[in-house]
């Protein structure tokens, strides 16, 4: 049974607005992109000294298992050239899996929902804006209510449709 499945897109280094674009094309072909949202301008998190994001988040029909996706999301994300040399730290292409359906699960490799979802705006922002009703199946909140609830703080600011949007 095909599954919708939320990831949240960011990027922070390189042309930051074409490589998330070529991240959603490319993920495409894991799935049917059924949302995008908009572009968002984010303050880093967690890892304060480095350059702003581009977040987004897109919603993703695929009949893959949450293993599937991840392995192909692992393969768009290096052939995209990311570099993992910080944990946290600055990269050009960073794709998470944030919601699978309402599945939940705890592995070595993989937690869903994505265990720091709920606390950041730069993931709660973009994703209120595509499924602001969808319910976090472990905190039995809306994505809408999470987003709320957030303490100030954490800028994130939506930018313009882009005139690359039709390319
Ligand atoms: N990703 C992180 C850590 N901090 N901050 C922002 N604004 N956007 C991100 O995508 C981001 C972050 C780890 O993946
Ligand atoms: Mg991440
Ligand atoms: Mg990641």
């Amino acid at each position: 049974m095909p599954q919708l499945v939320y990831l949240s897109l960011g990027s922070n280094v390189g042309n930051r607005e074409a490589q998330l674009r070529d991240a959603v094309a490319r993920l495409g072909a894991a799935g049917r992109v059924v949302a995008v949202s908009s572009f968002y301008e984010t303050e880093p998190v967690e890892f304060t000294p480095q350059p702003w994001f581009l977040n987004c988040a897109i919603a993703l029909e695929t009949g893959k298992t949450p293993q599937e996706l991840m392995t192909a999301i692992l393969g768009i994300e290096e052939e995209m050239g990311r570099r993992r040399v910080k944990k946290k730290g600055p990269r050009s292409i960073d794709i998470d899996i944030v919601l699978f359906g309402d599945r939940m699960m705890d592995s070595e490799e993989l937690t869903i929902p994505h265990p720091a979802m709920h606390q950041r705006r730069f993931v709660l922002e973009p994703l209120a804006e595509i499924a602001p009703d969808v319910l976090h199946p472990v905190l039995k909140k809306t994505i809408r209510e999470l987003r709320d609830a957030l303490p100030a703080g954490q800028t994130a600011r939506r930018m313009p449709p882009s005139s690359m949007a039709n390319d």
